[in-house]
């Protein structure tokens, strides 16, 4: 079986209202993600190893090999733009009570964590990825990935949210200015009840 791009839980206008442009979704979903999923299928079918595995097992056989990298760096952003498009809503940025009271317990506070998150989000040189992550000892905390890089692969637990910050991602609307992007997916865009609906199904 071939993996597919996924088709968005939105249309790709219904977004624009929340800081997140039609042009940059049908570039971001219609061709980058595709073009992650053609070259993930194109690998696949010429590696015998790689065959009716899943799209886990890949990433995880993939990840640290060397003569492996160009089918992780494919198998992983496949993976982390499914959850990618998850992670957004258009009606984003509010927290349910139950992921509101745990993100206090294990940041301090909503505030502590934003900050947490902006700060992995901003300092993440160059592509990559921040997440929302539930540890393997309970915790969520806020990691950060290079490239196609995930939480699955690094062995840090459970991601909730993901959020893209390679320039194809922010550049159409927010130009270079990446804090604003990360700011406005936190304040609008988030979608805090898919992140709970996942911890919950831990
Ligand atoms: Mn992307």
């Amino acid at each position: 079986m071939a993996f597919e791009l996924p088709a968005l839980p939105y249309s790709t206008s219904t977004l624009a209202a929340a800081g997140m442009s039609q042009e940059t979704l049908e570039l971001h979903h219609g061709k980058h993600h595709q073009a992650y999923v053609t070259a993930l299928n194109g690998f696949v079918e010429k590696n015998d190893a790689l065959k009716d595995k899943s799209l886990e097992d890949i990433i995880l056989l993939a990840a640290g090999q060397a003569d492996l990298a160009p089918v992780f760096n494919n198998a992983g952003q496949h993976w982390n733009h499914i959850l990618f498009w998850q992670a957004l809503s258009p009606k984003g940025g509010g927290m349910p009570g139950s992921l509101e009271k745990k993100i206090g317990e294990d940041f301090g506070s909503v505030e502590a964590f934003k900050d947490a998150f902006k700060t992995a989000a901003t300092t993440q040189f160059g592509s990559g990825w921040a997440w929302l992550v539930l540890g393997d000892d309970g915790k969520l905390k806020v990691t950060k990935s290079a490239n196609a890089g995930n939480p699955l692969a690094a062995g840090q637990g459970k991601a909730l949210l993901g959020l893209d910050v390679w320039e194809h991602s922010y550049y159409v609307d927010f130009r270079n200015r990446r804090p604003d992007y990360v700011a406005n997916f936190l304040d609008r865009l988030a979608n805090y009840e898919f992140a709970e609906a996942e911890l919950a199904r831990v």
